[in-house]
């Protein structure tokens, strides 16, 4: 590949055991021929190996097991890269709202020490920042483009904005060459399922009610995460250094609708959807304006539907690996208890998640 900017190149990919990073490093290994990822990652309770099967078994893929907030983590020389792409974060909004302090401790200080250590790399040609579409609160109309402002809703998205202004002073103070990226919903097969499409898919089968919170209108922008994985890819190759990007596939549905896809595509019950108390500062609609994403030349290839079909195919045949997802760490019954225990009239436990 000529004149790519990632060919031929050493790439740190914080947050590579998780839902996204580990399809952006198999994005990587399957599109790229001479390459070198490092994966650091804390396998918190939203990361897995298992995510990264492809990679283990790759000899340009090494895994490195750390917490990006403790400094000593990526001191070492061999972490001298020519690209960080940093996506170690904490994302679930509905746990910000009930703990919010991991959330500015990983979002905000864990991004400050990738950056830290970015600054000190002489071999650094790109740091790909992933923020959030949340960072610009609630479009009741319109699309954002990526210099609207910034008005999170959630201790969630004020940490994500918290680090993504942060990011952004690296490049007019320091002259760090990084790429802002703002991503809406994505969805596919191992998220960790505490997120709407994933934890209904589980609920649903499982026979359990399925919580819409509020009327259930609320909107948001869905992008299959393979097609999320390749629009970073190409934002990295294309993107201008020092901006940003925001990644949307205007593939818009609401909760409801999505409920009722996953009990069509599941074979469930529509008797087991259940509107439930609202989620506080419950955002109404997330929507991009991606005029500059498309201007690189990218454009989704997975349809709504598509990717749903994959996605519960993906649950039905992993079982295993989300329900050992789900036993490994003992915060996760609390979790589930503290956000549903009162919303909803059967269980708010996963199978197998025990008090
Ligand atoms: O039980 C539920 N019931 C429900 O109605 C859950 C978990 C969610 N919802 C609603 C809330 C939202 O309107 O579904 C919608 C999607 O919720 P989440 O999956 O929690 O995602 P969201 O809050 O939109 O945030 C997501 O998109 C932006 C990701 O979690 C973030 O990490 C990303 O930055």
């Amino acid at each position: 590949m000529l004149d790519s900017r990632i060919e031929g190149k050493k790439i740190l990919v914080t947050g590579g055991a998780g839902f996204i990073g580990s399809h952006f490093v198999d994005y990587l290994l399957n599109t790229y021929e001479n390459i070198q990822i490092i994966t650091v990652d804390k396998l918190g309770y939203a990361g897995s190996l298992d995510h990264l099967e492809q990679a283990m078994d790759d000899e340009r893929h090494h895994f490195v097991h750390g917490n990006i907030l403790d400094p000593e983590t990526l001191q070492d020389e061999s972490f001298d890269v020519h690209w960080i792409v940093h996506f170690a974060a904490e994302t679930h909004v509905d746990r910000s709202i009930l703990s919010p302090e991991p959330f500015i401790l990983t979002d905000i200080i864990g991004t400050f020490r990738v950056l830290e250590r970015a600054r000190k790399m002489k071999t650094l040609k790109g740091f790909i920042h992933i923020s959030t579409d949340e960072v610009y609160g609630d479009i009741l109309e319109g699309y954002a483009h990526e210099e609207a402002p910034f008005n999170p809703s959630s201790p969630y998205s004020a940490s994500k904005a918290g680090a993504d202004h942060l990011a952004r002073s690296y490049v007019r103070t320091y002259g760090l060459p990084v790429i802002i990226v703002r991503p809406c919903n994505a969805y596919g097969p191992r998220q960790f399922p505490e997120k709407l499409i994933p934890f209904f898919i589980m609920r649903a089968f499982e026979g359990k009610s399925l919580p819409l919170y509020g009327s259930g209108e609320n909107v948001r922008d869905w992008i299959f995460v393979r097609d999320l994985a390749e629009a970073i890819g190409v934002i990295m190759e294309k993107g201008e250094f020092g901006q940003a990007y925001n990644i949307g596939a205007h593939d818009f549905h609401s909760n409801k609708e999505i409920a009722h896809l996953i009990v069509e595509l599941t074979g469930a019950s529509e008797n087991l959807i259940e509107f439930v108390a609202d989620r506080p500062g419950h955002d109404f609609r997330y929507a991009l304006d991606t005029t500059r994403l498309h201007q690189l030349g990218w454009h989704p290839k997975t349809a709504f539907r598509q990717g749903m079909t994959e996605t519960v195919q993906w649950y039905k045949e992993n079982e295993k690996i989300w329900r050992k997802q789900l036993s490994r760490h003992a915060d996760t019954a609390e979790y589930f208890k503290a956000n549903y225990q009162a919303r909803v009239t059967d269980t708010p436990l996963p199978g197998q998640v025990h008090e």
